[in-house]
């Protein structure tokens, strides 16, 4: 079968036409966290040209950052580069969308209406954020009301802004009812505010209240546990099963519904409100039923991270199927196993490196402490450092704060950083 598209439109470009027709052994749809890595590791052993990556954004975003942008520790302006600066020098970019993907004859359709053809894909789409699913919210994120969001770059800079003008009243937190990336960022900003108020002898006059719709605070035990010590000694409302699905901003109002009673309103005043919104797979693969599973992800055999029905297909990160929690820390781990699984394909050989879940989330509990989560998809804890994580610790929060930016850019986007597995391997063989 992969033969039979090797000769075909491979590396050809014909861009005098009105509409381009480009060909490559590799197209990389999203050059964000996940892509770029493994863009930058095939495009090293391919050469020049080989890998095309699809984006179109101007911009690359260290999205973690933005709990720390949120929480006044660091600017916009820190968290992220220009594409042109970030893309594996080896690989040609085109800024553009994907608009269709045709997998059986490999090919994807561009929003501007360019063809390109693939040998091999990988699909790097990520996450994106609904904010217009919630009625009023857009309204409430665009007006002076209280209302921000730490999940676009559009509304990141505003949480501060609520924060530092934040007197008295209800600072609410929100988690909604769909798949989220890092879903332990909408209880960092929680905390974070808890501490700035504190600091800042507004405490008392608050009252913080965390809604989420999940049916846990957290999804692994021993991470949860610790979290519900922290939430208990700082006085933070906990409610579960709760879901955003108005806003008031008129009258500084959110409603929520009770996901265990169906038809149970209950309206919230509020001074801030931070949102975390709904969230899918962009709108192109979602709603190709070749390419993805029923929930709109990109259907691929958990392990191995292929397709489960076009072997010369991947995905990376947030858009993928594999039923890991969606951070830069599980892409990262998965990088190394998409490059070896996808060029052991290219070699026509069999798959074997298999990912093992590996997920982390470096859960900021104040402005100088953190507990570092990490866990494999049976939900077991499997840390790096051998001691106990579940404890808020300044070495986490000052290693999320100064040690991750500078892995993220220098190494991770240039392929030479596979999570941290190595490392945890060394560590505890050291302790023994
Ligand atoms: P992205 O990095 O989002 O890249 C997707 C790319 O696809 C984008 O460049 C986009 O332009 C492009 N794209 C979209 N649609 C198309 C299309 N149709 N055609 C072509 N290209 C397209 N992770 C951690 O590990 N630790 C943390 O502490 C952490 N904190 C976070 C805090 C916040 C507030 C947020 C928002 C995220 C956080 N994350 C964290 C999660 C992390 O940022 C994501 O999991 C990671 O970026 C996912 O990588 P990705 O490649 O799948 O998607
Ligand atoms: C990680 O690998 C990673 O990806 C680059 C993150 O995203 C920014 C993280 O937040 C974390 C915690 C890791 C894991 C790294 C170590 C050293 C435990």
């Amino acid at each position: 079968m992969l033969q039979s598209f090797n000769f075909s439109l491979k590396k050809l470009s014909c861009t005098s036409y009105r509409f381009a027709h480009h060909g490559c052994k590799v197209l990389v749809v999203g050059g964000g966290t996940g892509g770029c890595a493994v863009a930058a590791k095939l495009s090293k052993i391919l050469g020049k040209d080989e890998v095309l990556i699809l984006d179109p954004s101007e911009r690359h975003y260290y999205q973690p950052l933005f709990t720390l942008v949120g929480a006044g520790v660091y600017t916009l302006n820190d968290s992220f580069k220009l594409q042109k600066n970030v893309l594996p020098d080896n690989a040609k970019w085109i800024k553009d969308s994907a608009a269709e993907f045709h997998p059986k004859s490999n090919q994807v359709i561009t929003t501007m209406g360019h063809k390109i053809n693939y040998d091999f894909m990988l699909l790097a789409l990520g996450l994106e954020t609904n904010y217009d699913k919630i009625p009023g919210l857009l309204e409430g994120l665009k007006n002076w009301s209280g209302v921000c969001s730490n999940y676009s770059d559009k509304y990141v800079e505003k949480t501060f802004q609520v924060l530092k003008n934040f007197e008295s009243g209800n600072a609410i937190f929100t988690y909604p009812n769909t798949p989220v990336k890092c879903p332990g960022a909408p209880q960092k900003i929680c905390y974070l505010v808890d501490d700035y108020l504190r600091k800042n002898g507004k405490r008392q006059k608050s009252k913080i209240i965390y809604n989420t719709s999940l049916p846990v605070i957290f999804g692994v035990k021993k991470y949860a546990d610790a979290l519900w010590n922290v939430v208990n000694s700082r006085d933070i409302e906990v409610n579960l099963r709760m879901n955003l699905v108005e806003v008031r901003s008129d009258k500084k109002e959110a409603v929520f519904e009770n996901l265990d009673k169906p038809g149970e309103k209950q309206v919230m005043e509020y001074s801030m409100l931070h949102v975390t919104p709904p969230m899918s797979t962009p709108y192109a693969l979602r709603t190709n039923k070749e390419l993805s599973n029923p929930a709109g992800f990109a259907d691929v055999d958990p392990e191995s991270l292929r397709h489960i029905t076009f072997p010369n297909v991947f995905a990376i990160g947030d858009c993928s199927s594999s039923p890991n929690s969606k951070t830069a820390a599980a892409a990262a781990a998965q990088s190394a196993v998409v490059f070896h699984n996808l060029k052991a394909v290219m070699d026509g050989k069999d798959v074997h490196k298999v990912y093992d879940g590996y997920a982390s989330c470096p859960l900021v509990t104040g402005y100088n402490k953190c507990i570092l989560a990490e866990f494999n998809y049976k939900l077991e804890p499997l840390e790096t450092f051998p001691i106990s994580q579940d404890k808020e610790m300044t070495s986490m929060y000052l290693m999320k704060k100064y040690l991750m930016p500078p892995l993220y850019w220098n190494l991770m986007l240039c392929g030479y950083w596979n999570g941290p597995a190595t490392m945890r391997k060394l560590l505890h063989l050291y302790m023994k």
